[in-house]
């Protein structure tokens, strides 16, 4: 008597019925993956000039890796189905000599010129402007020189469609690394040296950044956004950040900002604050978020700010005010939400 299989013949054998499942999983997993490849923070829908060498080299690779992958599979599949039979020596080592050295040098460096040429592209031209970053824990000082004075912002980085800037990046504290997929590539920001970037945007709009180097507990909550104009709004708009604060919408709040000590770390241009711990704050109505693009710029949301930096991103390196009255953070807030 034969051993009898429980199986009924009509059900997938229990490994197959594992591996469609696997499959499944891997299928959604890739499709979850694909996902993330759009949106403000795609290098594969670029905005800039940059961001589209990336893009084709990107593509070059890929193409170059199915055509290599396709015909190691291929003979792989030929080998398995082949009858095994002893090779000469002198057939083996030459399959050797030009599989394993001459195929692999010739494509790499096939490969290395193609990437040279390509990203050629991310080398820019004479920059039309010039734009300072500095990484701090945990957010970006953005300065810029006008014919009008200094201007310095924070988190948000405004920049004209289709001319070329230069960034310079440093850090004041450990290593970040400034990285705005959509316009282009990825540069480390080094304590105590300055690296730059050029950018060239394409296409206006809002364009996602982040740290792309741990630098420590708030490091992923360190975002920022590059906002593309065109140039004649964007020269409005710096010639409007090169003016001082507008005046006060609220002398009390003002009163509260100068004396809970903010003053001590926050700039506001025209009045007695000139701290410079934390971000300038004399447009800080202008930007569009605050704590470097994790909350968007409202009444609410500063108050919770104020109330408990910590509690919104863990490690900030700003102080709570637990004991400022209700009257005094509503003035406070009047005050901040007018400094336009
Ligand atoms: C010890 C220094 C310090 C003091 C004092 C301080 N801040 Fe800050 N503040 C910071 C730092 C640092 C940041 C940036 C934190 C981050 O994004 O990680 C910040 C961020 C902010 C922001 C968000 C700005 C932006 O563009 O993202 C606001 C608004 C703000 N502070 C308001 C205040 C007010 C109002 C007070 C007084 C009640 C105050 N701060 C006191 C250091 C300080
Ligand atoms: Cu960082």
């Amino acid at each position: 008597m034969g051993v009898v299989s429980e199986r009924k013949p009509w059900a997938a054998p229990a490994a197959f019925r594992q591996n469609r499942l696997r499959r499944i999983a891997a299928f959604s997993i890739c499709a979850l993956l694909l996902g993330g490849c759009e949106g403000a923070h795609s290098m594969l829908e670029g905005a800039g000039t940059g961001a589209a060498a990336v893009e084709r080299l990107f593509w070059v690779m890929l193409a170059a890796a199915a055509v290599i992958w396709a015909g190691i599979m291929a003979l792989a599949f030929h080998a398995a189905r082949i009858k095994a039979q002893p090779e000469r020596e002198d057939t083996a080592e030459k399959f050797v000599l030009l599989g394993g050295v001459v195929f692999p040098t010739v494509t790499l460096i096939a490969l290395l010129i193609a990437g040279m040429l390509l990203l050629r592209g991310m080398i820019g031209g004479e920059p039309d402007l010039h734009v300072a970053v500095e990484g701090e824990q945990w957010w970006w000082r953005v300065d810029y020189r006008t014919p009008d004075g200094d201007v310095s912002t924070a988190n948000e980085i405004r920049l004209p469609l289709g001319q070329t800037v230069e960034l310079s990046l440093t850090s004041t504290d450990v290593i970040h690394s400034f990285w705005a997929p959509a316009l282009g590539g990825k540069m480390d920001m080094i304590p105590g040296r300055t690296t730059t970037l050029k950018l060239t945007p394409v296409e206006a709009g809002r364009w996602g950044g982040v740290c792309a180097e741990f630098c420590g507990t708030a490091h992923a909550q360190m975002r920022f956004e590059i906002v593309v104009l065109p140039p004649e709004e964007f020269e409005t708009w710096l010639a409007a950040e090169a003016r001082p604060a507008a005046p006060a919408a609220s002398a009390d709040g003002q009163q509260v900002f100068l004396t809970a000590g903010c003053g001590a770390c926050h700039a506001v241009r025209g009045t007695g604050a000139a701290g410079t711990a934390g971000p300038d704050l004399t447009h800080l109505a202008a930007r569009a978020t605050i704590a470097s693009g994790i909350l968007p710029l409202t009444r609410e949301q500063l108050r919770a700010w104020i109330d408990d930096p910590d509690a919104v991103k863990p490690g900030a390196l700003m102080p709570a005010f637990p004991d400022l009255a209700p009257a005094q953070m509503e003035a406070l807030l009047d005050y901040l939400t007018g400094l336009t």
